[in-house]
């Protein structure tokens, strides 16, 4: 039997001119689909940067390619919500999390000092968990994730399985942390929203999986935050572009949850 192709789709889309020109990120997204679902894909990703609370958008690009390497498919991080009652509840719970997930309490601290610096990126910072430094050279860039997706389906029956809202939001956010949290080099990754209207945001890791934290910032405010904690003394050129272009499709398998639940 053929293998199906599959096409990595992007967006990027800002204000004030392009990124390369200086404008104000607005949305971004990235898909991995089967060429039956490009209309779709690319009518969805228009929709998303046109229809954004950061802003009305004066520069897009979307963009297509055909991807050569083999599809992997892995399962989604399991999930745990943690109920906060404010952002600096919040903000402590995550600094726990990042401790616990092994980025030592300096570390969490150094990058804590220069998220205000960095929230204006439209990827995300590598952050080196020995030596307490940004090891990325992409500047305002940041590094984006792309080449992963998670079929809507799974994702849908996923959803109603752990009781949590079936919105791309959260497919988006777990299917990254997934593929992230699956390269070896990852030690965990803090995240939250630079959209004024979303305040939930997430620790994530190996051993813990995906943290979802309800209040990160307050509403209103457009400084996110994403940072890859990682362990520096591999390459980081590789490690960049294993996560730029590794394809990774998310599938989840009831059966797996009640194996882990027998476990308990
Ligand atoms: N690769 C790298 N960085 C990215 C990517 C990507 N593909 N997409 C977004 N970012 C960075 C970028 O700097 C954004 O400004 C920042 O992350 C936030 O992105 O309820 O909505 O898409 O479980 O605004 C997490 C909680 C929501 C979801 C995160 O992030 C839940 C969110 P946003
Ligand atoms: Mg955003």
């Amino acid at each position: 039997m053929q293998e199906e192709t599959f096409y990595s789709v992007r967006m990027r889309a800002s204000m004030n001119g392009s990124h390369e020109d200086g404008g104000k990120h607005i949305s971004g997204g990235e898909r991995l689909i089967t060429f039956d679902n490009m209309k779709r894909t690319v009518n969805a990703l228009l929709e998303k940067g046109l229809s954004h609370s950061r802003g009305k958008p004066d520069f897009m690009q979307i963009q297509f390619e055909e991807v050569h390497e083999p599809v992997k498919k892995i399962h989604p991080l399991p999930m745990k919500t943690n109920e906060v009652e404010s952002p600096e509840e919040g903000q402590s719970l995550a600094r726990f999390l990042l401790e616990r997930a092994g980025v030592p309490r300096k570390v969490v601290e150094k990058a804590y000092q220069q998220i205000s610096e960095w929230s204006g990126i439209r990827g995300a910072v590598v952050f080196d968990i020995h030596t307490g430094k940004r090891v990325d050279q992409t500047h305002d860039k940041g590094v984006r994730v792309s080449r992963m997706d998670w079929p809507d389906l799974n994702f849908e029956q996923w959803a109603q399985r752990y009781g949590v809202p079936s919105n791309p939001r959260i497919k988006e956010a777990l299917a990254l942390a997934s593929k992230v949290n699956e390269h070896p080099a990852t030690v965990a990754e803090l995240c939250w929203s630079d959209d004024p209207d979303y305040i939930t945001g997430y620790v994530a890791g190996k051993k813990w999986g995906y943290q979802r934290i309800t209040a990160m910032k307050e509403y209103g405010t457009e400084e996110g935050c994403r940072i890859f904690f990682a362990d520096g003394s591999v390459n980081v050129n590789t490690y960049i572009n294993d996560l730029e272009k590794q394809p990774i499709l998310i599938e989840w398998e009831e059966d797996d949850d009640s194996k882990c639940d027998r476990k308990k």
